[in-house]
């Protein structure tokens, strides 16, 4: 009998006064009032007629009640399976079928779109606000502040996330007890977070990053968290006095940088920055030091395996690497070809094993044999090598993906939408350099022949239907696409002609 993650995250907490979050209202909610507030969801979700093992899938802001629900899906037994806020209905539309979620929750002002979309994948609907509303959370309120704890084995699904595909297709990457509270506990270990510890959390809570790796860290260690809905300069700016550590995306680095009230007195205090989600260039890991005099702390990982490797607490954190496998993971470089292990050095395709690698994709198991092997190996799809002393450096992507600002975006997805407009003959997306996002979406469009493209009326379909972060911010009309003699289009030839375009409109 037993819940892992409940067991770990939230019983070890009962009845403890200490602060957990720290709001942006200046309200603090302790330990003991969260739990309270996650068994009412429990209660809520058990009124709902929720079993273990059904999805509970959440598009709603940022707050401590939309924490609470994650952590009354764990006592439950349900399987929590947060939705990026930037989704549009026809983006939700696909999750929802897909995961076969028993119940929606969304902001009440998103109810309009969702009804009948919900209501034809016989999902029952609620909503949560930002600023505590809602239908779920006046069934929550008049729940009791104590509920049953499911029983749980450590093979069971915790979470199910999304992640975009090479094939334009989301996969859920299905995540259990296990994964996520081995790799709490290595961070926590490796990170030396303790309840001493006030995490500055500027992060959206639907990812792994903000949820797993912030959130789940802190809730282990008893510490607690300046919980901001959204990263601003100016918000982080004026909680950074009451932090002791921050995470987070290089782009928040890159803006603390350019304001010049983030100096070495703002962060004296500080126990550690960490960085991931995206590459942190070399320069703004030297810029950080030489402002700050602390050195970020850069990690690695992925939807599917949580975090993989980290640069260490002590000794040298490098700049362009991404360090060590943390405890119980392996990595290795393999061929990407033959699958063949290289030698120390070599370049090639990296894999991981461990008990953070995810169980699988939510009923996909073509893809999950063609990406996690029997041996239990997660083929990563990106290249990197492993250098002498043992630290590993992501050197570039063998899959086709832009990260921008922290978040992913397959080109094939956009591709694919794209290709369907009125007019389009085909299209080629990239990433170009941006120097905010780290990269951003560039699209070529070719018009079919004798048509002429509605570039607005192209903006307008795209606004409607693709969330912001992957909406081109450049498109370019071209004759044609180039290409191989095979016919592949040379992504590269693109990359290099729009290598310069958001360098110059940048203001
Ligand atoms: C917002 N916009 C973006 C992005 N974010 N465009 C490109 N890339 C983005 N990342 C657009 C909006 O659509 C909007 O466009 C305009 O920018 C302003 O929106 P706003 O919400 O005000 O943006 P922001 O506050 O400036 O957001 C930038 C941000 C945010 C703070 C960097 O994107 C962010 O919090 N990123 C963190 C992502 C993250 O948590 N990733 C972890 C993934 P318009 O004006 O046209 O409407 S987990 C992962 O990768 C693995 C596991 C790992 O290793 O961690
Ligand atoms: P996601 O699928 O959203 O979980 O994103 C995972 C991908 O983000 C990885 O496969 C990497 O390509 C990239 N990533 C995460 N952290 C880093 C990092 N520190 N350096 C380079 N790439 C990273």
């Amino acid at each position: 009998m037993g819940n892992p993650l409940y067991d770990a995250f939230f019983a070890a907490h009962e009845g403890c006064k200490t602060p957990f979050l720290h709001l942006a209202d200046g309200t603090t909610l302790n330990h003991a009032d969260f739990l309270g507030r996650a068994a009412q969801y429990a209660n809520a979700l058990n009124v709902l007629g929720l079993q273990p093992g059904d999805r509970v899938a959440v598009h709603i802001q940022k707050s401590s009640d939309a924490l609470a629900l994650y952590a009354g899906c764990v006592q439950t037994g349900a399987v929590f399976l947060p939705l990026n806020t930037a989704y549009t209905a026809s983006e939700l539309e696909y999750f929802i079928g897909d995961s076969g979620a028993a119940l929606f929750v969304c902001d009440p002002g998103d109810v309009g779109t969702l009804r009948d979309i919900t209501a034809s994948a016989g999902c029952i609907l609620h909503t949560l606000s930002g600023d505590g509303s809602g239908s779920l959370f006046e069934l929550a309120a008049s729940q009791p502040e104590k509920a049953q704890v499911a029983t749980r084995v450590e093979d069971d699904l915790a979470a199910l996330l999304y992640t975009s595909g090479t094939t334009g297709r989301s996969k859920g990457a299905m995540l259990t007890h296990r994964n996520l509270l081995s790799n709490a506990r290595s961070l926590l270990e490796c990170w030396r977070f303790s309840q001493n510890d006030t995490l500055l959390h500027a992060l959206p809570i639907f990812h792994s990053h903000g949820l797993f790796v912030a959130s789940n860290v802190m809730l282990l260690s008893g510490g607690s968290m300046i919980f901001l809905p959204r990263f601003t300069v100016e918000d982080v700016l004026s909680w950074l006095p009451r932090a002791t550590s921050m995470m987070g995306v290089p782009t928040f680095y890159t803006r603390l940088l350019d304001d010049p009230r983030f100096t070495k007195q703002a962060t004296a205090h500080m126990r550690l920055f960490i960085s991931g989600s995206a590459p942190l260039l070399a320069e703004t890991h030297e810029r950080f030091e030489a402002r700050t005099g602390h050195r970020i702390l850069e990690r690695y990982g992925m939807t599917e395996t949580s975090m993989n490797t980290s640069n260490p607490y002590d000794g040298d954190r490098r700049a362009g690497t991404v360090g060590f496998p943390l405890p119980d993971v392996e990595v290795r470089v393999c061929d990407a070809e033959t699958g063949k292990e290289l030698t120390q050095g070599e370049v090639g395709v990296l894999e991981v094993r461990g008990p953070n690698v995810f169980k699988g994709y939510w009923r996909m198991p073509e893809k999950t044999k063609e990406e996690l092997r029997e041996n239990g190996f997660f083929i990563t799809g990106d290249l990197a090598k492993i250098d002498g002393d043992g630290y590993v450096h992501i050197v570039g992507r063998g899959k086709d993906l832009i990260i921008s600002g922290g978040y992913n975006i397959y080109p094939k997805e956009i591709e694919l939408f794209l290709d369907s407009l009125d007019g389009v003959l085909e299209s080629a997306v990239v990433g170009a350099p941006h120097p905010d996002f780290g990269e951003s979406v560039v699209a070529a469009l070719v018009p079919e022949a004798g048509r002429e493209l509605d570039i607005p009326a192209i903006q307008d379909a795209v606004r409607t239907d693709l969330a912001g972060f992957k909406q081109p911010r450049h498109i370019e009309v071209l004759e044609e696409l180039p290409r191989n003699a095979m016919g592949k289009v040379l992504k590269n030839q693109l990359r290099e002609r729009f290598a310069d375009v958001f360098e110059i409109q940048a203001d």
